[in-house]
């Protein structure tokens, strides 16, 4: 590995001696290394792209370019990380039948894998809240799904009966539960395809995966600096960047924590998520998506719980597994996440109607 990747920075017109490298972050998909230049205070992001999930990688490159393209000449304050060009001036360095993507690493930033103050939320939805509303009058028809179909609940939902029918006796066996629960649960997805065709619900630039791991954060003034991780910039609804802010901010445990005691909704971090993002995008939301807002929770963790258990049963080969059974924990603790979020429907919901009319 050490030196392929001294092979890439050689494309970016550095050499071997030069740089100093070692992994970074926890991403399951890609593989991500910080990158040091010696002598200098220099620090780079590099990433792998994983081709058996991002099956076109150019795509991510053309589609983060577009929107850095037209971020630069709408906003051009705004701190978008777009890739840095090779010496060849390509947006991606390919080695060893690799594609690589580098990037800026932000000085005085910092990231967090978990949130410890409703004020992170609030930042962090405002944030993202803020690249929807910056892209608001972008022509998302330019775009391309870097993963075709990767919210799209519908598919989600047939790839877990395409995973059932082929799973092995054992492993059906014991996610019988989930199995179950993830039956009685396709309401949502009817739900979300009664609006599906709106045309009052419609697509938007959206980043797609929210966690807080993604915003980088002022060091001195906690105040967030910008967001990263734009492999999957494409068009989607609005409830992919909120809810899967919802699912991963509500609980002070993450997808990984399998004492179900320990999944329960922090009301305080609801109310920052939904008052920060309203912030940036009460004037863009139409009066549908307004009323998807709660929804948007339920859809996305609905969505992952389903994605964990698909990959339970096929086997665990898509999400990187440190024991046998941690797709099945990982579906049962998102399970609990959702049945906790619609036990407190009626006081989550009062506090978006509040928040609308605060905003
Ligand atoms: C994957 O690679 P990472 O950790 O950023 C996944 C997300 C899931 C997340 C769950 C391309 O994200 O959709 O929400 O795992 N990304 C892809 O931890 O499948
Ligand atoms: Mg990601």
């Amino acid at each position: 590995m050490n030196n392929l990747i001294e092979n890439v920075m050689s494309e970016y017109g550095f050499n071997a001696d030069e740089v100093l490298f070692k992994p970074f972050g926890t991403g399951h998909i890609n593989s991500t290394w910080l990158v040091s230049v010696n002598g200098t205070s220099d620090q780079f992001i590099l990433q792998s792209i994983n081709e058996k999930v991002f099956r076109q990688p150019e795509i991510i490159a053309d589609n983060v370019d577009q929107v850095a393209r037209y971020l630069a000449e709408h906003s051009p304050s705004y701190r978008f990380i777009n890739a840095i060009p090779t010496r060849d001036g390509k947006q991606m360095a390919y080695v060893g039948n690799i594609h690589w993507r580098l990037t800026e690493f932000v000085k005085n930033s910092i990231s967090f894998d978990t949130l410890s103050d409703p004020k992170q939320a609030y930042e962090a939805a405002m944030q993202f809240g803020r690249l929807s509303r910056l892209l608001d009058g972008f022509d998302t028809s330019l775009l391309k799904p870097s993963i075709p179909g990767f919210h799209d609940l519908g598919l989600r939902y047939d790839q877990f009966k395409e995973a059932l029918k082929n799973a092995p006796a054992h492993l059906k066996e014991s996610a019988e539960e989930e199995v179950e629960k993830a039956i009685r649960h396709t309401f949502i997805l009817d739900y979300f395809n009664s609006y599906k065709n709106s045309k009052n619900f419609p697509d938007r630039v959206m980043h797609h995966d929210t966690k807080i791991s993604n915003m980088l954060f002022d060091k001195d003034t906690m105040k967030g600096i910008c967001v990263i991780d734009l492999d999957t910039l494409m068009p989607g609804k609005f409830i992919s960047d909120l809810g899967d802010m919802m699912r991963t901010y509500l609980c002070s445990f993450s997808e990984n924590e399998p004492d179900l005691e320990k999944i329960f909704i922090r009301v305080d971090y609801f109310e920052a998520i939904i008052q920060g993002y309203l912030h940036e995008m009460s004037s863009i939301l139409t009066s549908t998506e307004k009323e998807l807002i709660l929804f948007s929770g339920k859809y996305l963790i609905y969505m992952q719980a389903l994605r964990f258990l698909t990959d339970y049963l096929n086997g665990s080969i898509y999400y990187p597994i440190a024991y046998p059974e941690q797709n099945l924990d990982r579906t049962r603790n998102q399970f609990k996440l959702l049945s906790e979020l619609s036990d407190n429907e009626k006081l989550l919901q009062d506090i978006v109607d509040k928040c609308i009319k605060a905003n």
